[in-house]
């Protein structure tokens, strides 16, 4: 193990996503590239620049990895222990920031199965070769350019749309596509924890609408007001934010405060972690699916994998690269019917463009591991 680069890159987006916690009109990717004697990997951090989605921020996770993870790697370099599986095991002394985790033991991932030739995919489990893409469509200024927005992607063939709502726009836009897209297709909400258990009639109004979930619609730590929501309303409750570990699915799968999951591996500190996330709902009967947080090619690779696992059983937010990029630093994930390809190379089974990552890098680190 040689050392880490720290790479920052800014990636303009299609169109200005809008959800409950605010606007963003560009993604701000942390890349952790793994250098080993003979090989590379990548992982992609996927905090945010500012900390919206949940108490993580780039910067914060940058100088989370080069001040407090990268000691726990050199330790286990130096002995000749430097494992994923072990290394995961020692982070776990570093309280929080699973997000800056989740990048940095992508990266490590990605190299011992490059070097060893083998996919993420067969690693992680998959059973499938391709896998239904969702799309997430962000809050609009009015009804018809909602509509007009789930047209285009209906039209692209993506297979389930999931609106993003907030209080003013919830029961409104749900009946218009409803109205306009009728009862066979597959539409459920994710309010990001922008409502309180006083909500619960508003909330309730969204029940004729035979909605597939109701995202996160509480904050993060009110498990005990999602079980009592979801004995008041019929639309399945989904936890997203709430859900930071395997530990954490199991005591909100027992309270009864969520009947479905979203899997984010950078939300419960990487893919490893994940895996158990799936293996605990699958034991209790709970459905999962896997999210998104605007990846790049990189981290949308090891997401697909991922969402190739058996208990997989809803569509992901796992869309293709255009729905946010006009250019990808890989190979770009397309949709055909519906479907993105599971990638089958050696580790995420894509590489990143060099000249255009430079092209569009605004910082660059090196730390080194070993002297
Ligand atoms: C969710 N993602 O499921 C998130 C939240 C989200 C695809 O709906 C920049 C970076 C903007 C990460 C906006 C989707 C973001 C982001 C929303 C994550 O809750
Ligand atoms: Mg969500």
């Amino acid at each position: 193990m040689r050392g880490l680069e720290l790479r920052r890159i800014a990636m303009p987006l299609v169109s200005p996503f809008r959800t409950s916690f605010g606007t963003e009109t560009a993604r701000d990717v942390l890349l952790v590239r793994a250098a080993g004697e003979t090989a590379e990997g990548w992982g992609e951090c996927v905090a945010m620049a500012e900390p919206l989605y949940s108490s993580e921020h780039v910067d914060g996770a940058a100088e989370v990895i080069r001040r407090f993870l990268l000691p726990e790697v050199t330790a286990l370099a130096k002995s000749g222990e430097l494992t994923v599986p072990r290394l995961e095991a020692a982070l776990g002394r570093i309280k929080g920031h699973p997000m800056a985790k989740a990048g940095l033991l992508t990266a490590l991932l990605d190299l011992s199965l490059r070097e060893s030739g083998t996919s993420f995919g067969a690693y992680l489990g998959a059973v499938k070769t391709t896998v239904p893409a969702g799309v997430s469509v962000g809050i609009m200024s009015s009804i018809p350019a909602l509509l007009d927005a789930v047209d285009g992607y209906r039209a692209q063939g993506y297979v389930r749309i999931k609106l993003k709502i907030e209080p003013g726009w919830d029961v409104e836009p749900v009946r218009a596509v409803r109205e306009r897209f009728g009862d066979d297709l597959l539409l459920q909400v994710d309010a990001n924890t922008a409502y309180t258990l006083a909500d619960a009639r508003q909330l309730a109004r969204l029940d004729p609408f035979d909605l597939l979930l109701i995202e996160q619609p509480l904050p993060e730590d009110d498990l005990r007001g999602h079980a009592a929501l979801a004995r008041q309303i019929r639309t399945p409750v989904c936890l997203d934010e709430s859900i930071t570990s395997a530990r954490a699915a199991a005591d909100a799968i027992a309270l009864g405060a969520t009947s479905v999951i979203n899997v984010k591996p950078g939300r419960v500190g990487g893919y490893l972690e994940a895996r158990r996330v799936h293996d605990v709902c699958a034991a209790n009967g709970v459905p999962v699916w896997c999210g998104g947080m605007l990846e790049t090619g990189l981290g949308r690779a090891a997401n697909v994998a991922l969402a190739a696992l058996p208990n997989f059983t809803l569509p992901g937010d796992t869309s293709a690269s255009d729905r946010y990029f006009a250019r990808d630093i890989t190979k770009p994930f397309v949709l055909d019917g519906g479907h993105v390809a599971v990638p089958t190379g050696p580790g995420l089974g894509v590489t990143p463009d060099l000249d255009y990552l430079g092209e569009i890098t605004t910082a660059t680190e090196w730390l080194p591991v070993l002297p």
